[in-house]
């Protein structure tokens, strides 16, 4: 294992590969330094009175916590000048963030939620960053219009896992790699390269709490993997569910696994519970790239046309075998 920075990882990319050019290498090295600022920020905990809720609600209608509030503007101020950017949007601002008019434009668009899984942070469990990038099409303004490409178009994904360990993962579209933050240094360093999901699992991700409103070819999967060995899959299974995506995926990534937040009748209304710009369409090129699949139950994650900026989806990914078994489910 080459265990090479961040930036070398960036640079021979670059060189050999052509999947990267210096504007892309540049906001890829700005988005891991705000992430390590976020990693910082968090690590503090109840000792630098950034826990707790912020007092405001954000678009979606939802509390915001403080560290939410700070992450996003670690996010902004550490993009607005760079030059690499026409425009941000972020799960905690109703609009796209302008470049504002004293900086240089780039031709990138910069996704993000900056702080999935904020409500575990004040007890103390996993969070990150997730963060999405698309080029901004010729000759339009960076508005909501701008940002509303599908998820085959990404040219970038990537998320931090604050956890025992900060992690960065991240794929140009060739590959998943993932850097762990070296602290003491200050840096990412590569720890595992072109990482692969399994294609059969045994532990599914789901929460069992809404059962009761998940569609029936839901209730069908979930009711044959809860029947373990006796049932028609003739072999037991595990269960886990963080409530904090970015560490459900990580551990897909790392030993395979399906993620389930499916269509309930509680969400009917929205469209589902997680937001398709910045959380499953980062998520969807990760798991691809690194040979699983994700769907929304019916069709490839990747290909749905958004309608608007914090649209929502239901999300199935992970293990390829058992995403395609539950997409075939659905389609019966
Ligand atoms: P529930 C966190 O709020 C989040 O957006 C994802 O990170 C996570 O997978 C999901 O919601 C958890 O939802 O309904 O189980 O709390």
């Amino acid at each position: 294992m080459r265990h090479i920075t961040l930036s070398r990882f960036l640079i021979e990319e670059q060189r050999s590969k052509n999947v990267i050019c210096g504007d892309l290498r540049l906001l890829i090295e700005v988005v891991s330094r705000a992430c390590k600022a976020i990693s910082i920020a968090i690590g503090k905990g109840g000792m630098a009175d950034v826990l707790g809720s912020a007092g405001s609600d954000n678009v979606q209608g939802e509390v915001q916590k403080k560290l939410d509030v700070i992450s996003n503007e670690i996010l902004l101020e550490a993009n607005e000048w760079g030059g690499h950017l026409a425009g941000m949007a972020s799960e905690e601002m109703e609009l796209p963030h302008a470049i504002p008019n004293r900086y240089p434009k780039g031709e990138y668009l910069l996704l993000f939620d900056p702080l999935d899984g904020s409500s575990n942070i004040d007890v103390n469990v996993s969070v990150g960053t997730i963060f999405s990038v698309l080029r901004c099409p010729e000759g339009m303004e960076p508005d909501e219009k701008a940002f509303l490409q599908p998820g085959t178009q990404q040219v970038c994904a990537g998320y931090a896992v604050y956890g025992p360990t900060t992690l960065l993962v991240l794929t140009l579209g060739d590959g998943v790699n993932v850097f762990t933050l070296d602290r003491e240094m200050g840096r990412f360093v590569l720890t595992q390269e072109n990482v692969r999901i399994p294609e059969d699992t045994r532990e599914f991700a789901i929460n069992a709490s809404n059962m009761r409103f998940w569609e029936p070819p839901v209730q069908r999967y979930i009711n044959e993997l809860l029947a373990g060995k006796e049932g028609p899959r003739q072999q037991d299974f595990n269960m886990r569910w963080v409530a904090s995506m970015v560490a459900d995926v990580h551990r897909i990534l790392c030993r395979g696994g399906i993620f389930m937040y499916p269509l309930d009748s509680k969400t009917l209304a929205k469209g589902g519970k997680l937001r398709l710009m910045y959380e499953a369409n980062p998520m969807s090129m990760i798991v691809e790239q690194a040979g699983g699949r994700a769907t929304d139950g019916r069709r490839p994650l990747l290909e749905i046309q958004p309608e608007s900026l914090h649209q929502r989806v239901p999300v199935i990914l992970g293990s390829k075998n058992e995403v395609e078994r539950v997409t075939a489910y659905h389609l019966k």
